[in-house]
């Protein structure tokens, strides 16, 4: 896999208009991290590139919506990400901007050569056009039916319901625009298409047997399955002719040369990739490098990590884009993660169902390996996966304390104790038997084998982009390591046996050193400390993983015999409960604060627009009933949560309810309120809240119950 003399690995540029969260960072940011921090310890040759995509009508939407500009947003967005991404470690070699001068020129450079090769078709199409706001409608304004799902709320360039990506014509009715809620009109205007349709052959081939006019290029068998097909099912569904220009006013200049070219924008699908090579022109420029030879040089391996959501652009519409112009190389491999979930849901930035990255790094400084361990747990490498809170808890608290930093502590101590931290001698584990008579009992030699066997599991793994198999097999270093002195006892036998400790000790320092460079790509804090603790050279990321290698198969000493080594530290330390109960308690908030303005839409109308439309049989299933507050208290170790006692007529229920910031117990109790009495029970911070509390939020965020009038009978039906 790793035949390319260099590599230029990027991730997807996210969207400026938002604050990322875990789904963005499991989905195209750490999975690719990872990927470039082994390229490195393995000696390669790298560039790793991202950057801000800062066009499009996400970029207005979230403007308008704010009340400042475009540049405005962009601005924010852009800093905050590379706070966000510095913060969790992401050692992008640079993280550029597309609304750069340089970005701007090499994206238009690159139409103006399309153009002039005629690869494009002009073409005068009917377009929607919202009478109300006097504008064509960018694809992201527009809302109607999913295609393939349903989804009454997709948008025109893509349902997030099911992931699919769509053109606006593929819409079904009813179709609004976002920007007035009116129904849109078709109206003439003309563009740049770059007829997808006649790369066809040429792509079919390149998705499905890894070739390029007619010889090797990759081996398509180290694709992901479903990024294949994807792939296929588009190629299968005929592809047509794309426009690369919107009228708009926000995005990149048609070159003005042009025709026709006033008003029109470069479609940001088409610049938003170039984005990639403008970034490395940067790089390379910086850096007193040739930035061809890594977009056009077969030396070079490219390869895009993305979110499911972004496949076909990379897998498809860029590769034609590149294939078209003709002089730069097409990406190896495409290893794009599926989406993950939190906590049952999807993910969902409008709804504010998320971890963000920022808050986490503000709040837990000095959890962010962590974080990062837990999404490589929960890294959607094949399918749809799920974060948990309490999951998070588990994880870090039984692997990483438990396993990881147990051993590596144990190691550091007994070390210190018996050889006051100088190494034993390397030499007693080489030739040391445990036991002289039974053939089955291993010598320390097999040890240092088994660990050399993981090692190269491990480099396995990560070849073909399987990280949390990796990442397991870094876990079982650490077990093999905690098993290998359980089973040994050198607290033990160090007054008996003394040779065995010594053995014994010298095999542990090496697992740890094995430890600290496997750990690097994935937990490079960590990583770091180990070092410190050995009173090793910091990783540097050149090459140590390929010498490491090396020094395993000649049984060479990873740690030089006398040397000495550090204090001993804990790696990490128990995620405690409050953490938990506190995050859940966020999202608790969230659910009841998106509940209460659902209800409350009457009041908001003016700012929000209407969720999709309800069927009857939607309706149907939900059951509100009429009920009385018996008693309320407050939830120790909680200012959200109220616990509640309800009477519904037919029999009482607990329910918490996250309005503790909006009343008091006591103010409370005796309320008559609405319940919606057949919601899924669901625990918080131990204990099982049955239903849940209506509530009307006006504009300003006040809460205010929704209530019968009095008197009214606990448990009548709403409907
Ligand atoms: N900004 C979409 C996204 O953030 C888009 C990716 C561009 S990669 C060239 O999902
Ligand atoms: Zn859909």
């Amino acid at each position: 896999m790793l035949d390319k003399k260099r590599f230029l690995v990027t991730s997807a540029l996210p969207y400026a208009n938002g604050p990322l969260h875990i789904g963005h960072l499991a989905g195209a940011y750490l999975s690719a991290d990872i990927f470039v921090r082994y390229l490195r310890l393995m000696d390669k040759e790298v560039a790793f590139i991202c950057g801000a995509d800062e066009h499009g009508a996400a970029i207005t939407m979230r403007a308008k919506k704010e009340g400042i500009s475009p540049r405005e947003i962009i601005d924010k967005y852009d800093a905050q990400f590379r706070d966000s991404f510095e913060k969790m470690r992401i050692s992008f070699d640079i993280f550029h901007r597309t609304s750069s001068e340089l970005h701007h020129r090499t994206a238009q450079e690159m139409f103006m050569d399309l153009y002039k090769k005629g690869e494009f078709v002009e073409q005068s199409t009917a377009q929607y056009y919202d009478t109300e706001a006097e504008q064509f409608l960018a694809d992201r304004y527009i809302i109607g039916t999913c295609p393939k799902c349903t989804n009454l709320d997709a948008y025109g360039d893509q349902c997030e319901k099911c992931g699919s990506t769509l053109s606006p014509d593929e819409l079904l009715p009813p179709i609004r625009s976002t920007l007035s809620q009116s129904t849109p009109e078709k109206r003439t205007t003309s563009h740049w298409y770059l007829p997808l349709d006649k790369y066809e052959g040429m792509l079919r081939e390149y998705i499905e047997k890894g070739e390029l006019n007619g010889r090797f290029h990759h081996d398509a068998s180290a694709w992901k399955a479903h990024v294949i097909g994807q792939c296929k099912s588009w190629l299968d569904g005929g592809l047509v002719p794309r426009a690369m220009t919107r009228d708009l006013d926000w995005g990149i200049d048609v070159p003005q040369e042009l025709p026709n070219s006033a008003g029109k924008k470069l479609y940001v699908w088409f610049d938003a990739p170039i984005g990639y090579i403008s970034a490395t022109k940067q790089w390379a420029a910086d850096q007193q490098k040739d930035w061809k030879d890594y977009w056009q040089s077969e030396d070079c391996g490219l390869i895009h990590f993305v979110g499911k959501d972004n496949i076909v652009f990379h897998c498809l519409i860029f590769p034609a884009m590149l294939k078209a112009h003709g002089d730069y190389i097409l990406p190896v491999n495409v290893p794009a993660n599926q989406f993950l979930n939190l906590e049952g849901q999807k993910i969902s930035t409008s709804r504010n169902w998320a971890v963000w990255i920022h808050e986490y790094v503000a709040s837990y400084p000095d959890r962010i390996d962590e974080l990062r361990y837990n999404m490589v747990k929960n890294m959607p490498e094949t399918r749809d996966s799920e974060f948990t809170w309490k999951g998070f808890q588990e994880s870090s608290n039984t692997e990483l304390v438990n396993n990881l930093a147990n051993f590596v502590n144990r190691v550091m101590v007994l070390t210190n104790k018996y050889y006051d931290g100088v190494m034993p001698k390397y030499e007693q584990l080489l030739t040391f038997k445990a036991s002289d008579n039974a053939e089955d009992e291993a010598s320390f030699k097999d040890e240092l084998e088994l660990i050399s066997e993981k090692v190269e599991e491990y480099c396995l793994c990560i070849e073909k982009y399987d990280f949390r198999g990796a990442m397991k097999t870094v876990m079982e270093i650490s077990s093999l390591g905690n098993q290998l002195l359980q089973f040994n006892e050198p607290w033990k036998l160090i007054k008996t046996d003394p040779l065995i400790v010594e053995a014994c000790m010298s095999a542990a320092v090496q697992y740890v050193a094995v430890l600290s460079v496997l750990c690097r790509p994935f937990l490079p804090d960590t990583a770091d400390r180990m070092r410190k603790m050995l009173n090793l050279e910091p990783i540097t990321e050149e090459g140590e993983l390929k010498e490491l290698r090396r020094k395993l198969s000649v049984f060479e000493a990873l740690v030089p015999k006398t040397h000495k080594i550090g204090e001993p530290e804990h790696l990490f330390t128990r995620i405690p409960d409050e953490m938990i109960a506190l995050e859940m308690e966020k999202l608790q908030s969230t659910l009841d604060m998106n509940t209460s303005t659902n209800l409350a839409k009457g009041e908001k109308t003016a700012f929000t627009a209407l969720s999709a439309t309800a069927t009857y049989d939607d309706f149907s299933i939900i059951d509100l009933r009429t009920a009385t507050i018996l008693a309320a208290e407050q939830m120790p170790k909680s200012d959200k949560l109220l616990k509640l006692t309800v009477d519904l007529g037919f029999e009482q229920r607990t329910i918490l309810s996250g309005i503790a910031k909006h009343f008091s117990p006591e103010e409370i109790i005796g309320k008559q309120i609405l319940v919606l009495a057949n919601l899924a029970p669901r625990k918080m911070m131990g204990i099982e809240s049955n239903g849940m509390v209506l509530m009307a939020e006006n504009a300003e965020g006040k809460l205010s119950f929704v209530s019968p009038p009095e008197g009214w009978m606990n448990g009548s039906v709403v409907k």
